[in-house]
């Protein structure tokens, strides 16, 4: 029987953080039982601000082409790219800070997408989001995701489910039971965080009104992007951005081994003035 503290111990160390009691409770809840809410973090008027910027893409006509991406859910990718004013959820201050907890240094944007759920769209399969790692479970997360509310969540209208605890199991836990799914229920500007290894899906929608979510995910930094952000946000588009979202979406090195360096040299060279003007060293 492995020592199950050090199993789930988060990986986030060593480093210095801020003093931030709040984010060390929220961090801890989600260790303990996979995820936290944090309500009414977003006013109305960033909501309002947010829904504006992803309204030229949510007409309705594009539905997933899956199960999985939900027949009657329309995704909108690449968001950063389609409007920076978005960048305000991935970078959110009290969002980062239960991440800064939870992951290494540098670690990276993973995913970030909007999914407006339809009624008559079926339950989601359950998934964990940091699987790609395809390391044995239990194990510690390699990622945190977040699901903003941008409509209040319900149950009829889809809300995401989860199942506590479920970010413990390991490789020889039966099969998930829609008995032990708790339903997210929470009002716009709200968010829900969870590990990358807790079993979640969308829920599904019966009650009529459309469901806008918008989620952002975080990596380890040697850990594969779902999307691949250096391509999916062209360097004039991540030259505009905060030196903080332009570190999450791979603007960075990361220790050990260099990783992430572009021609030998930090990739801000490309799209910050100040970096280009450093000097190069002789032999490059
Ligand atoms: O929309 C949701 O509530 C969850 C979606 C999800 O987990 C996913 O698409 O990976």
């Amino acid at each position: 029987m492995p020592d199950l503290d050090t199993v789930y111990a988060p990986m986030a160390q060593p480093r210095e953080l801020a003093p931030d009691p709040e984010a060390d409770r929220q961090a801890s809840t989600i260790c303990r039982q996979g995820f936290v809410v944090l309500r009414d973090l977003l006013s109305p008027a960033e909501v309002a601000g947010m829904r504006s910027a992803l309204a030229p893409y949510l007409q309705g006509k594009l539905m997933g082409r899956n199960d999985f991406e939900g027949f009657h859910t329309e995704r909108v990718y690449a968001l950063l790219a389609k409007d920076p004013a978005l960048a305000l959820l991935v970078e959110h201050s009290r969002l980062l800070a239960i991440v800064d907890r939870l992951l290494a240094p540098h670690y990276l944007l993973s995913a970030f997408l909007a999914i407006h759920v339809h009624p008559g769209e079926t339950p989601q399969g359950w998934h964990f989001d940091d699987g790609g790692c395809r390391m044995p479970r239990p194990r510690p997360m390699h990622g945190v995701s977040a699901i903003w509310a941008l409509d209040e969540f319900s149950a009829e209208t889809g809300a995401t489910q989860v199942i506590p605890r479920s970010h413990l199991w390991g490789e020889d836990a039966p099969a998930p039971n829609s008995a032990q799914a708790v339903s997210i229920c929470m009002s716009t500007g709200s968010v829900v965080v969870f590990a990358g290894t807790l079993l979640h899906r969308g829920g599904a929608s019966w009650g009529g009104a459309t469901r806008l979510g918008v989620t952002s995910q975080y990596c380890q930094p040697w850990l594969r992007q779902l999307e691949n952000m250096a391509l999916a946000v062209p360097p004039d588009v991540a030259r505009g951005l905060s030196p903080r979202v332009q570190e999450l979406i791979g603007y960075s090195i990361a220790e050990p081994s260099f990783m992430g360096y572009v021609n030998g040299l930090h990739p801000k060279r490309l799209i910050d003035p100040e970096y280009a003007q450093k000097k190069r060293t002789k032999h490059r």
